[in-house]
């Protein structure tokens, strides 16, 4: 595939490289070496718990050389690239492991994708296998692998599927492999994204390491902790913030949740003594609702995470106090940089901040958010909101393979542009108060508007479609899709029919836009609007001010109709025919002028054509100057 181009792994400049390595921060350890060690320390402990199967630290290893031995023998080599989409159990982290050890670089796919991003990930890192679970994501795969010349192997997870190889069978006496250089690439998280799809991220054996070990350390992870994977494990969060890295790497047990919802991780706290676990801010408060209808014993959970998607202090409050443990907020990346509230800070801090950084290097720069296409990248005075710029011993310095995209994506100094709206404060801790990227934050997962609307377009009754974010109260954010018909198209285009074919190109469900709206023309009053950032920003803002104020101008319609009427007010439902009711042409063009107090510009024509308060009132909020 000829679209990615460029660099696997932008390096560090050499001087801050050493700076890194003399601070300690890089320690020379790969993933293979590092649970070598804790195999030694820990061996008969127990490492892994996923469904009915529990690893000790001697059988993960084991299992991890035998898989490295067995990917060797299929043909996998040192720096190869594998795309790994694997769910919440026992097999992950012996084939994460076992990749390593082979020198492999997994690609880690989230569970949700499907065939056009599993594609996408193939296809650009030139991946030799796809290893997956369950028929449906085996046949995806096998369908990548016919259109994907590098793939040669499609390896399924518990089960026989025709022309794939059963990981049981990927498996091989364990054998003396060269330990990659842990100054190379480890392994490939996946970006949010905001332009297209999903940017892959190079993270190093040694940064990564680095990220996970202070990671644990300053979670107070130890031995006898027992960490939940409730959210999918390839992600960053949960993998590395401390996640299952963070908790082996204490010594302590790593738990598979098959899913986060709190019936299921409820059950694996009472029964495995769950001590730490990690959600985004959405589950944290299903989990506060289920705490409090009781049934199970939750006294064991001593720190719940919080991050991913913004978490108000109120909320924050609520939860640590239904849960009766130690809250913690998250503010982290796939691309590096980690923020953690601590256990000492004081309880304004920890309600109310996204936490400080790991590391005393991690740079943070707050600038003048100006024009994205033209930054100025100058700092704006503290405590001021502004763009987070980073860099630092775990940060990326560029995506895998995107010479062009990572031109804008970082300074030339080398600061990833984060995208997000922060203040610091006196402190040094991290208020996230928005974004400035095209990117929807919709419960944690992470939705590149653009990717969404380039599916939309495909279709062929599509002129042109925008995606905006809007206010949610209980996802943060929600997807709504303004499309536009081709040519007299509008008549068939349904919300639905669009929604079903978003599914159908293949992509993941949180991906599908929530809602969908089909309109003759973008919903823009403002003149000149070009550039597609400005485009969606107007739509996003209107959109909101549509969601507060519509409820408002429905009323106040309602109440003209019915001065016009001389009838009640509560009598008239929002979508009846008016003309039904007796609103004569008469009456109409008095209704034209009480309108007009409403800032509505209209003729009684426009009110004829669709005659209900419903429609009147989205006229309001559409043209209106109310
Ligand atoms: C507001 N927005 C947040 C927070 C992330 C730990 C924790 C989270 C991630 C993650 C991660 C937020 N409040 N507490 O990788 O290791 C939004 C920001 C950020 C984007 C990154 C980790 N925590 N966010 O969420 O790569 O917009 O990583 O830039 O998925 O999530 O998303 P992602």
């Amino acid at each position: 595939m000829g679209r990615a181009s460029g660099v696997a792994h932008t390096p560090w400049p050499d001087d801050l490289a050493a700076r890194y390595r003399a601070a300690g921060y890089w320690r020379g350890r790969t993933f293979g070496a590092l649970l070598s060690e804790l195999a030694g320390a820990h061996a008969d402990r127990t490492a892994v718990v996923g469904g009915s199967v529990r690893l000790t630290y001697r059988e993960l290893d084991d299992r991890a050389h035998r898989l490295a031995a067995g990917w060797h023998a299929l043909g996998v080599r040192p720096g190869d690239r594998v795309v790994l989409q694997l769910p919440n159990d026992a097999d992950f982290l012996p084939v994460l492991f076992g990749l390593s050890r082979a020198g492999a670089w997994p690609v880690l796919a989230l569970p949700a994708h499907r065939e056009a991003e599993l594609r996408h990930f193939a296809g650009t890192a030139g991946a030799v296998a796809v290893v997956t679970a369950g028929p449906e994501r085996a046949a995806a795969a096998r369908r990548v692998a016919a259109t994907v010349p590098s793939v040669r192997h499609v390896v399924v997870a518990g089960g026989r599927v025709a022309g794939t190889t059963d990981l049981a069978e990927v498996t091989a006496p364990p054998r003396d492999l060269a330990d990659p250089d842990p100054g190379g690439v480890a392994l490939l998280q996946l970006s949010g994204g905001s332009t297209g799809l999903p940017k892959l991220i190079p993270r190093t054996h040694d940064d990564y390491l680095y990220s996970v070990r202070e990671s644990a350390r300053i979670c107070g992870l130890r031995p006898d902790d027992v960490y939940l994977a409730a959210l999918p494990v390839s992600h960053n969060f949960p993998l590395s913030s401390p996640g299952v890295l963070g908790a082996l790497h204490a010594g302590a047990t790593a738990v598979m949740a098959p899913d986060p919802f709190p019936a299921t991780a409820f059950e694996l706290v009472e029964r495995e003594r769950v001590t730490v676990t990690a959600v985004v801010p959405q589950l944290a408060r299903a989990y506060a609702r289920a705490a409090a209808s009781g049934g199970r014993d939750l006294s064991s959970l001593r720190l719940l995470q919080v991050g991913g998607a913004p978490c108000a202090p109120e909320q924050a409050e609520q939860v640590a106090a239904a849960l009766g443990c130690a809250l913690q907020q998250v503010y982290g990346m796939g691309e590096g940089l980690v923020c953690y509230t601590r256990a000492d800070d004081p309880p304004e801090v920890v309600f109310g901040t996204q936490g400080r950084p790991i590391s005393p290097d991690d740079e943070l720069r707050v600038v003048d958010p100006d024009d994205p296409a033209a930054p100025s990248d100058a700092e704006v005075a503290p405590g001021e909101v502004g763009a987070l710029l980073t860099r630092g011993p775990y940060t990326v310095r560029g995506y895998y393979r995107a010479d062009a995209h990572n031109a804008t994506a970082f300074t030339p100094d080398g600061f990833y542009r984060t995208g997000d709206l922060v203040r610091r404060t006196a402190t040094g801790h991290v208020e996230v108060v928005g974004r400035i990227k095209d990117q929807i934050n919709r419960g944690g997962e992470k939705i590149a508007v653009e990717e969404v609307e380039n599916h939309l377009r495909a279709h062929p009754d599509v002129l042109d479609a925008v995606v905006v974010g809007v206010p949610d109260e209980y996802l943060g954010q929600r997807s709504l899709a303004f499309v536009v018909p081709a040519g007299d198209a509008s008549a068939t285009l349904t919300a639905q029919g669009l929604r079903q074919f978003v599914r159908t190109r293949g992509v993941a469900d949180f991906k599908v836009p929530d809602q969908v709206r089909v309109v003759d023309h973008f919903p823009v009053t403002g003149v000149g609007k070009t550039s597609r950032r400005e485009l969606r920003a107007e739509v996003a803002r209107r959109a909101h001010e549509r969601e507060t104020k519509e409820p408002m101008m429905t009323e106040a319609v309602r109440a003209r109709v019915a001065a016009v009427l001389g009838e009640p007010a509560d009598g008239l439902a929002d979508d009846e025919d008016l003309l039904a009711r007796g609103l004569d042409s008469l009456r109409l063009v008095d209704l034209v002028e009480r309108l007009r107090e409403l800032g509505l510009d209209t003729s009684f024509g426009e009110l004829a054509e669709t005659p209900t308060i419903a429609a009147w009132a989205d006229l309001v909020v559409r043209e209106g100057r109310g």
